[in-house]
């Protein structure tokens, strides 16, 4: 196990690397420290080619509170707090290149919230509930939280949250599309792996690239979407990934990606 001094850092024989936002006497809420360690983690993470799949999770009874209210003091420089701290760290998992999933096993607000978002898929326990928390103290949604919200529930429901800053929960978040699966939290763990467990044995190098391209694809016309399409086809095409894949096929075997 890698050592930081506010995550846990640690990688399974499955490919599956897991950071834990270990601060639970403050619900996990970030600091600036933490922030540049997960930074670091998810750079880890992608540097590591035995890493096919990460979860992020929180320790104790929240995922994450959002920014440490005690620790920005009175008057903070925001925008170097975002630009410094929050920025490499939502970067760094954007930029991942691998499947990542948020095991929500509690209270995800503010900053906590987006780091969810962030991630590819959202696993939460039945107790788990999303705050956007934002409008309560009079800032607007960073870390992200503008980016993915309305992108994974639409414009009028990301709208409705932020202002009315209503406790979203896990079976709510599941009825949108937000969550992939709920489950009882002494169930949360292995529920998460499993799903953790499949994307690390799937083709990882297209994953990537479809991660980016369903990104993309907001910014784009049909055209600037087919060329997007034609272009990463190419890449995935000529990987051993597909020659396994259709080997596998006719050979009527499961596959063994590599993702390369
Ligand atoms: O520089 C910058 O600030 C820019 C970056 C901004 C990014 C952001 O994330 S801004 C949003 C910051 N987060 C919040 O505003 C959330 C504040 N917390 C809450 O609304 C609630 O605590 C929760 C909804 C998260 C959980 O509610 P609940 O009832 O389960 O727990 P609680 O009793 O409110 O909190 C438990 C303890 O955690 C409590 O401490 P105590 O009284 O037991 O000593 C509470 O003060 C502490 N805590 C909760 N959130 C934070 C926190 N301490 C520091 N910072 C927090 N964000």
């Amino acid at each position: 196990m890698t050592e930081y001094k506010n995550i846990l850092y640690e990688v399974n024989g499955a490919g599956v690397a897991k950071v834990t936002l270990n601060r639970p006497e403050a619900l996990n809420a970030f600091t600036g420290e933490m922030l540049l360690e997960m930074a670091a983690a998810f750079r880890q993470a992608k540097a590591d080619n035995t890493v096919r799949a990460l979860i992020v999770t929180g320790a104790g009874r929240g995922f994450c509170a959002g920014q440490d209210l005690r620790a920005s003091g009175s008057n903070p420089d925001f925008e170097n707090t975002l630009k410094t701290y929050y920025r490499p760290m939502i970067t760094a998992l954007a930029g991942l290149g691998k499947p990542s999933i948020a095991m929500v096993n509690g209270v995800a607000a503010g900053a906590g919230m987006s780091l969810t978002l962030g991630c590819d898929f959202r696993v939460a326990s039945q107790n788990a509930k999303f705050v956007t928390a934002f409008s309560k103290i009079a800032l607007v949604p960073d870390c992200g939280m503008s980016y993915h919200l309305p992108r994974l529930v639409g414009l009028g429901r990301a709208q409705e949250l932020i202002s009315l800053n209503r406790d979203l929960m896990a079976d709510e978040a599941y009825n949108w599309g937000l969550v992939v699966k709920v489950a009882p939290l002494e169930e949360l763990e292995a529920t998460t792996q499993a799903i953790a467990t499949q994307l690390a044995a799937a083709p990882t190098l297209a994953f990537g690239f479809t991660r980016q391209m369903l990104h993309h694809s907001f910014a784009l016309d049909l055209d600037g979407a087919l060329e997007q399409e034609e272009d990463n086809q190419a890449i995935a095409g000529a990987s051993t990934d597909f020659f396994e894949g259709v080997s596998a096929f006719m050979e009527k075997r499961p596959a063994i990606f590599k993702g390369k």
